[in-house]
């Protein structure tokens, strides 16, 4: 069943095809088999189970039981249950905010007596302790519970930061069929994403109109809430997301990013008065609710409480609260901000919170139970999802961070809790994982070369590119400013002291700065205003071909943000079809003899994987692995790479 992609190619359908088309267009030659989805899916299972997933290798399951046949299964959680839609569910903030509207819903929030929590287990939790590696498939499991369970949740984070591009990157699913998936299970609470102003969901400053067709599309498909900051808390870029997702129905909450103590006499360039203007610029400019994005961990108690009362007298839209628990001492900054009339706090269930992630949910709403401020959230109901929560972690044990309890180091290198793990795994990859001390210690000093920055994604990859190119090619602070030192900085340092990531509080060190530019001029404006803006049409065309069908809008925006990542991608999804469908056990770990599986590769419609054996390599260094597929023996040839 291998078809010659020519036949099928869009420009040979509608005749435009010439002989120049077959030089232009090599992706005619990669042949990617026209298979059914059954057959794709073994394929991928057989590679896994051969050769192992490259980023897991050498590790297996820690826990398993006794399965079928006398063989051992990995404890993974149950199936999913059917995709039914969900009826008579309780009503949830989603419905409050369609009844009411965004000014109305704002009023609401600000009068009520409970403290309201985000769940941020589904993005910031999983992207703060296992490297954003959670799959749509385990969220989707408990997506129903939360539907009828957790209605008096305000949010769940659930998409946005980090987990876009990673669940293309490594996990080989769409971010947008999560999300689509996600809201059809839970249509009665509100969705919760964070957008980086005007790097979207990306590393660097995209054109105006990319960053707009992105927020559009996500609104359209199903998000509720935008949490906008800008890695410089540069209000130029924060007023442009802003009306951004004004022009949608979705509700704006744009972030200060916290950073320093403004509790110390001697940090005097992040002060209460500096984050309260800033909060008072975003107020002015629309922003429906006010986030403080406290994405460190740096903001203790008092000075919590100090800060939110001020913003409290300042501004009237309801105050989002939004930390990380690196250092162990955040509940307590939760409670105080409680006490000065904060409407919404961020937590993650007990399983996948503290250390890099947010403050337990279970321990908050217990903390504060019988308090005037008492979430009012039912013990069994939350511990029910902690316990399934805590039976999913397991299976990513590969991407543990290695920091396995709290530590105060934080206020030293003030590095945010999404970055860490991501930031331990790149260290990996260059060697440098030992070495993980001096990363953080060479963390701190970049940022003081660099001026006291605001240490956020895109801004705190900046500083850990160069941290770790520091300290590949051992290189001292000194080194760096030494001007007879010849020294190639890493390309995201130049697109920062290009001002390409919008003006940092106090400008660039202007020595530094120009030593990094060499003569290359830096933006005077903003960079989405600047660069050309994107070409929707000529993208689409030029996509076509290479994913093998039309692109939708959300395929076009991806590819935007994401060009190379994209299109490995929609490679994959090729070759194996949908493998969000398969449970996690099987996607990192393949399966073991004689195990079985249920793979609902579409409502109704399920396949039943039974793995057999491996066969020995032949001449062609392949080997065969035999299934059940639905009662029926099916075999595949794999090449054996291992
Ligand atoms: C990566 O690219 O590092 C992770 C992607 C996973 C690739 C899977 S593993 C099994 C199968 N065989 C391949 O060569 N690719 C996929
Ligand atoms: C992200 O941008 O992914 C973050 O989590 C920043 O805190
Ligand atoms: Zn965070």
């Amino acid at each position: 069943p291998f078809v010659l992609n020519l036949v099928t190619h869009p420009q040979f359908l509608d005749g435009s095809v010439t002989t120049k088309f077959l030089d232009e267009t090599p992706e005619l030659f990669k042949f990617i088999p026209r298979l059914d989805r059954a057959t794709k899916l073994l394929a991928y299972i057989a590679d896994v189970i051969v050769n192992g997933h490259p980023e897991v290798k050498g590790k297996i399951l820690v826990e398993f039981t006794a399965g079928k046949g006398g063989t051992t299964t990995p404890a993974v959680p149950a199936l999913p249950p059917p995709s039914v839609k969900p009826t008579n569910l309780p009503e949830g903030t989603r419905d409050r905010f369609r009844k009411l509207g965004a000014a109305k819903f704002a009023e609401w929030v600000r009068n009520e007596k409970r403290l309201l929590i985000t769940d941020t287990t589904m993005r910031d939790a999983h992207q703060s302790l296992l490297a954003t590696r959670m799959r749509t498939f385990d969220m989707l499991q408990i997506a129903p519970e939360y539907a009828r369970r957790h209605t008096d949740f305000f949010s769940l984070e659930m998409w946005g930061g980090a987990t876009f591009d990673t669940s293309m990157r490594f996990l080989k699913e769409s971010p947008w069929d999560r999300l689509a998936e996600l809201r059809q299970r839970v249509p009665n609470i509100l969705f919760q994403m964070l957008l980086r102003a005007a790097s979207a969901v990306g590393y660097s400053n995209y054109p105006d109109n990319v960053v707009k067709a992105f927020v559009k599309e996500s609104a359209n498909a199903g998000m509720d809430v935008f949490r906008i900051f800008d890695a410089c808390n540069w209000t130029p870029n924060l007023r442009m997301a802003i009306e951004a997702v004004r022009e949608t129905n979705g509700l704006a909450e744009a972030a200060i990013c916290y950073t320093g103590d403004i509790l110390d006499p001697k940090r005097d360039k992040y002060t209460l008065k500096y984050f309260v203007d800033l909060a008072k610029e975003l107020v002015k400019f629309g922003t429906h609710f006010l986030a403080i994005k406290d994405m460190a961990g740096l903001l203790k108690p008092y000075a919590a409480r100090k800060l939110v009362k001020a913003l409290r007298e300042e501004v009237g839209v309801p105050i989002h609260f939004h930390t990380h628990d690196s250092a162990g001492g955040q509940i307590a900054a939760y409670m105080m901000a409680a006490e000065e009339g904060v409407d919404i706090v961020d937590c993650a269930f007990a399983p996948l919170s503290g250390v890099t992630a947010q403050p337990s949910l279970n321990a908050l709403a217990e903390a504060m139970r019988f308090h005037e401020r008492d979430p009012r959230l039912s013990f069994d109901d939350l511990q029910k999802t902690a316990i399934y929560w805590d039976k999913v972690r397991g299976a990513y044990a590969p991407f543990e961070a290695g920091q396995l309890a709290a530590s105060a180091d934080v206020y030293l290198h003030e590095m945010p809790g999404g970055q860490a793990t991501n930031l331990m795994q790149q260290a990996k990859s260059l060697g440098l994982a030992d070495r993980w001390p001096d990363v953080c210690r060479t963390y701190a000093a970049v940022n003081q070369l660099f001026g006291d920055i605001v240490k956020v994604t895109p801004t705190s990859k900046v500083v850990g590119d160069m941290a770790l190119f520091m300290l590949a090619n051992n290189l001292t602070p000194q080194d760096v400013q030494n001007p007879k030192k010849e020294i190639a900085f890493p390309e995201s340092v130049v697109e920062f002291f290009e001002g390409k990531l919008g003006m940092p509080p106090g400008g660039f060190p202007p020595e530094l700065q120009s030593r990094v530019l060499r003569g290359k001029k830096p933006f005077t404006e903003r960079a989405g205003a600047t660069l050309p803006p994107a070409d929707f049409e000529a993208a689409r065309k030029l996509i076509e071909p290479k994913i093998l069908r039309k692109p939708t809008d959300q395929d076009l925006v991806s590819y935007l943000l994401y060009p190379k990542v994209f299109l490995d991608f929609a490679e994959q999804q090729n070759r194996y079809s949908d493998l969000s469908v398969l449970p996690t056990a099987v996607f990192f770990y393949g399966m073991q003899k004689g195990e079985e599986i249920s793979v609902e590769i579409e409502p109704g419609k399920t396949l039943i994987v039974r793995f057999l054996t491996v066969g020995e390599p032949h001449d062609d260094g392949r080997r065969s692995v035999g299934f059940e597929l639905n009662g029926q023996p099916r075999e595949v040839m794999v090449e054996d790479r291992s």
